[in-house]
């Protein structure tokens, strides 16, 4: 008998050809009638793939009676309530290190394009400006004063790369550890103390909206913020009215708090550079991610140790 798999939202088409030759894929986000789509399906579904930032509902969850292990395409597990599921017996996985050089990488690249107004610089050849008029001076990179919140495998391959651009380096995170780099006990402490802040660390209800008000006057009006995180880590509007007030230098985004939506009053500003969550978004990457979810599903479904659990 093949195994029912729900299906939370889009994959890699390659992924999706593997799921379906493998399972019974159900594709939850394209079902009409969500209701009559459970009351056919939900007792077979014993296993669901989503990703990072899409997780699932309790509300589905708590109709899915058989479900057994929860994988996801993504490092982030943020999404998916981990109590309620070892209340449940319920497996979950992620797709941890295979991504983490992808989202250093872009980190340091959402950097380098703020400080060098590479968006700006390529529309200015693009749209013949460049004969008219020179492009204004950008900002070094090197050198600068970095802090990095959240410093787990993706903050430390931050810093790795950082190490790189003579940056100096500090960080804040849940512990002190043995690394050669500035440590502070408070985030507020580490914007006052840097001109970039990256924020790299784990979205959890501990770290919800962690970038306020605050923090962001800490880091001031020549700071930039950098998320490649998650945006529940940023009190948006609080970065919005920052930025429009001119209390902040600039910000350079990979994620929202309502993704696929960005802040629109920030479109027009030539100091926030945006990227629509790709930290993770290589052919290469994103291959590990599917093989890891395919892994997992397997290992599951054969009474084997999961290769990357988080439940
Ligand atoms: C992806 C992510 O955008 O790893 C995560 O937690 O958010 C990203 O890698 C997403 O999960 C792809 O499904």
């Amino acid at each position: 008998m093949p195994i029912d798999i729900l299906q939370l939202c889009p994959l890699m088409p390659s992924l999706e050809a593997e799921l379906a030759s493998r399972y019974t894929v159900h594709r939850w986000f394209e079902a009409d009638d969500q209701p009559a789509f459970l009351k056919e399906n939900a007792a077979n579904i014993r296993g669901a793939v989503t990703g990072g930032h899409v997780g699932i509902a309790n509300a589905l969850a708590d109709v899915l009676p058989n479900l057994e292990i929860v994988a996801i395409n993504g490092v982030g597990f943020d999404k998916v309530d981990l109590e309620r599921a070892r209340k449940h017996g319920i497996r979950v996985s992620n797709t941890p290190d295979v991504l983490t050089a992808d989202v250093a990488d872009l980190a340091i690249g959402l950097i380098i394009a703020q400080a060098r107004q590479m968006a700006l610089a390529d529309a200015h050849v693009r749209t013949g400006d460049w004969p008219k008029a020179e492009l204004g001076l950008g900002t070094r990179v090197s050198g600068r004063r970095t802090g990095i919140f959240g410093l787990g495998r993706i903050g430390k391959a931050i810093a790795r790369r950082l190490e790189g651009f003579d940056a100096e380096i500090a960080y804040c995170g849940r512990v002190r550890q043995d690394v050669p780099y500035g440590y502070c006990a408070t985030l507020e402490e580490l914007a006052r103390n840097c001109d970039v802040l990256i924020i790299a660390a784990a979205a959890s209800a501990k770290t919800y909206h962690a970038v306020n008000a605050g923090v962001i006057d800490a880091l001031g009006p020549k700071g930039v913020l950098v998320n490649v995180a998650r945006g529940s880590l940023v009190d948006e509007k609080a970065l919005v009215t920052a930025l429009r007030e001119g209390r902040l230098g600039g910000a350079a985004l990979d994620v929202f708090e309502n993704e696929p939506h960005a802040p629109e009053e920030l479109f027009a500003m030539k100091n926030v550079v945006f990227a629509p969550h790709i930290g993770s978004a290589t052919h290469e990457t994103r291959k590990a991610m599917a093989d890891l979810v395919l892994a997992n599903l397997a290992a599951h479904f054969e009474g084997e140790t999961l290769p990357t659990p988080v439940v």
